[in-house]
């Protein structure tokens, strides 16, 4: 086995999978894993279809980097996001969702080493990643700022000094998620241009995790730090067809950037995994050049979407209030995280005490109550587990009648 390998096995406790199986065996009601429970708009699901249906070539290999029908919509898409001209097969790579990406970013460009700035909390993998290229982790948090309200993702910031204490000459990335999963933050123009001041005066590169870029509610608005000045040459930005059509199980994402860093993680997709699904490639392709058409209109799936998540999250987030709980209301995303130290409750056999209450609190919740959750202690850094272990992660991209069995589920609590 592989040293990194076998240092990933001894970190990992894989409890995703344990908490799926966990839920599965007490068929608890799903708030757990971030998909959603609905079918696609119909307009890619009927792209899907005719692909399918297209001849030979919609069933056979495809340009490894990604199948040009693709590549070219996104690049006309983001072009017009981004006011400026991307070259379709230059600055595109097309993965197996973005979590492929983010894989072929941290192999093309951290080396043994090299360290990386994650902003905590993060999407687990990200560590992981960063680790198995032999890259160290350097986690920096977010934190209710002082006079702000904990109770807001918004109010969740960087302290700028904090931060560029972590930059070092030997600083190859930072990570950043906007919209964040799981704290539904959203990063303000001005955040954003003092994490891009950072990344150019350490000459670091940034890795924009924006899987939920259409996911913003309250009017907030998301900015693509790739905008900002002398941030196109120097950042990757990560998107998924999964989060934005509501496809997670299609596997299709990609990277944007500059022509010399696409070049890099193009490699690695081709090591790694040669190219992608062609079909689904191109029902993503026809989706997106739907959206082109559309967009801006009350049509555009990227505007129905998150009006029809910000009631789910309303409602949600009303039922835990009314319970006495503490809800941080998400600026964006599709998981809402809450407060669960109130809880007077005996968690009987639910894991050791060396486990992070969260955890405890989550297996419980499945086991008794047929609730699941995800802790939200797995998005920090073994250190900072134990510090952030009062809060659980509960996704709202779901069907009414499911979030309705979970609130009645909440409702026969007595917190
Ligand atoms: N980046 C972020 C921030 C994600 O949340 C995801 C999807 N994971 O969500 C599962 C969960 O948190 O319950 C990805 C990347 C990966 O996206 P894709 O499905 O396109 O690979």
């Amino acid at each position: 086995m592989s040293r990194r390998v076998r240092a990933y096995l001894a970190e990992d406790d894989d409890v995703w999978f344990q908490l799926a199986l966990l839920a599965a065996e007490y068929s608890a009601v799903n708030l757990g894993l971030g998909f959603p429970d609905f079918a696609p708009p119909d307009f890619v699901k009927e792209a899907f279809c005719k692909a399918l249906n297209g001849g030979a070539m919609m069933h056979q290999y495809t340009r490894s980097t990604g199948q040009r029908s693709l590549v070219k919509s996104l690049a006309k898409f983001f072009s017009r996001m981004t006011g400026r001209e991307i070259d379709p097969l230059e600055d595109v790579v097309v993965t197996v969702g973005a979590y492929h990406a983010l894989f072929c970013a941290f192999q093309a460009l951290v080396d043994e080493g090299d360290e990386v700035i994650i902003v905590e909390p993060f999407f687990d993998c990200y560590q992981s990643m960063a680790h198995l290229c032999g890259g160290k982790s350097v986690n920096v948090p977010l934190r209710p700022k002082a006079g702000g309200c904990a109770n807001r993702s918004g109010d969740w910031v960087l302290d700028p000094e904090e931060l560029e204490s972590k930059f070092t000459s030997r600083t190859k990335a930072i990570v950043i998620n906007n919209p964040n999963n799981p704290l539904g933050k959203v990063y303000t123009r001005e955040e954003l241009q003092m994490i891009a001041d950072l990344c150019i005066k350490y000459e670091a590169i940034c890795i924009s995790d924006e899987v939920y870029e259409w996911l913003t509610y309250d009017g907030v608005q998301h900015v693509r730090i790739a905008t900002l000045p002398g941030m196109w040459e120097r950042t990757v930005t990560i998107g998924s067809a999964g989060k934005s059509f509501s496809a997670t199980g299609w596997k299709v994402g990609w990277a944007i950037s500059p022509g010399n860093i696409t070049k890099l993680l193009k490699a690695v997709q081709q090591i790694s995994i040669s190219e992608c699904a062609t079909a689904a490639q191109e029902a993503v392709a026809q989706g997106f050049e739907r959206e082109y058409e559309v967009f801006g209109t009350p049509e555009s799936y990227f505007l129905q979407l998150p009006a029809l998540l910000k009631n789910k999250r309303d409602k949600l987030a009303s039922t835990l209030e009314q319970l006495g709980l503490k809800p941080i209301l998400p600026q964006g995303g599709y998981f809402i995280i809450v407060d669960i130290s109130c809880f007077n409750v005996e968690l009987g056999d639910s894991g050791t005490e060396n486990d992070p209450y969260d955890l405890r609190f989550v297996k419980w919740l499945i086991k008794e109550k047929g609730l699941s959750a995800i802790p939200v202690s797995l998005f920090y850094s073994r250190d900072h587990k134990k510090d952030f272990d009062k809060y659980i992660r509960l996704c709202f991209i779901k069907e009414d009648s499911t979030l309705e069995a979970a609130q009645d589920i909440l409702k026969r609590f007595n917190p």
